[in-house]
């Protein structure tokens, strides 16, 4: 038996055995972070499981069309979990401010790391991770396919919008397996148009305008190998755009096609003075995770992002300076 399939039944036991679990994810849950705990989150209620998702940001509106973001809940204190799935993180980190806040539930509860970041730390009691992988969600499906009838159309839908956001609709990150397991998904049920349409059919018209807005600003560096934009909260403020709403759409699918680049970056000035660092690579043979790293952060060779408090200027000197070469 492979690694894999060890941490695969190593996982299923941990399942089997236990009761109450607990689901989380990185904080700013992306499109895999979210169907990889959701649908992991009604394959264990299916099972007869009690199971909270928890994460202390709110669910972004762009999912709301799967209509399960009542599921997921911001309060877990005094709760008793059996195990905790870490969904989607490099590192336990990336969740937030929940295993400090509720240090005695990660201190003392065992966790299943599930993921498929470069550099992953193992944090994991079990520790199922694959950077080979599209996406969790690819990860997910490979761990619940033994129990193939589980997997409703819900969860395939869920587990194909992962894969879908992941691999920004299969045009990176891809492997044939992501191609298998997207054929099973849909064959389960899996709601194809519907996942396409809310992804990228419905732009909101103050979200383009926003999009002109840092275009026309464009800051282009090393005679525009490099890319990039800043989004002030002035610039939010404008286009009555919150923070956190504001998806990687922009930077996946407008910064990083324009002809030249290498790559492109995007800065976000938070409300709490933190700047938010994005890195998406157009064409292979760049590892813009080195970035992300120096930044403290981290991610996947084509796309990375970080936190810093570094000013504006220092974070263009090290991005315009940096080799990030293959
Ligand atoms: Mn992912």
């Amino acid at each position: 038996m492979d690694k894999t399939q060890q941490e695969i039944r190593k996982i299923r036991e941990v399942i089997g055995k236990w009761q109450n679990f607990l689901i989380v994810s990185h904080k700013n849950v992306d499109g895999d972070a979210y169907g990889s705990s959701m649908s992991l989150y009604f394959s264990l209620q299916n099972l007869g499981k009690t199971v909270e998702v928890v994460n202390e940001l709110p669910v972004t509106p762009l999912f709301y069309f799967l209509d399960i973001h009542a599921c997921v809940t911001k309060e877990i204190r005094g709760k008793k979990f059996d195990a905790i799935f870490v969904c989607d993180c490099g590192e336990l980190s990336m969740i937030g401010k929940y295993p400090e806040l509720y240090a005695d539930i990660f201190m003392n509860t065992p966790v299943v790391n599930i993921d498929h970041h470069n550099g992953n730390t193992m944090f994991g009691t079990c520790n199922f991770v694959d950077s080979e992988a599209s996406s969790t969600c690819e990860l997910v499906y490979d761990l619940l396919r033994a129990d193939e009838k589980n997997i409703t159309p819900q969860i395939a839908t869920l587990l194909l919008f992962g894969v879908i956001r992941d691999t920004n609709c299969f045009k990176n990150s891809i492997r044939p397996h992501t191609f298998e397991v997207t054929g099973k998904l849909l064959a389960l049920g899996a709601e194809y148009d519907k996942i396409i349409f809310h992804s990228y059919k419905s732009e909101k018209l103050n979200y383009l305008q926003l999009y002109g807005c840092v275009l026309e600003n464009l800051i282009s560096l090393k005679e525009g190998t490099i890319v990039g934009g800043i989004i002030t909260q002035d610039i939010f403020e404008r286009y009555g755009i919150s923070e956190n709403e504001f998806g990687p759409q922009f930077i996946n699918e407008t910064l990083s096609s324009i002809e030249g680049a290498d790559f492109a970056f995007l800065i976000k000035e938070m409300e709490s003075g933190e700047r938010k660092l994005s890195f998406r690579a157009r064409r292979n043979g760049f590892d813009v995770s080195k970035i992300a790293r120096h930044f403290g952060g981290g991610g996947h060779i084509q796309s990375a992002g970080a936190y810093t408090s570094e000013s504006i200027e220092e974070i263009l000197k090290v991005i315009g300076n940096m080799d990030v070469g293959i």
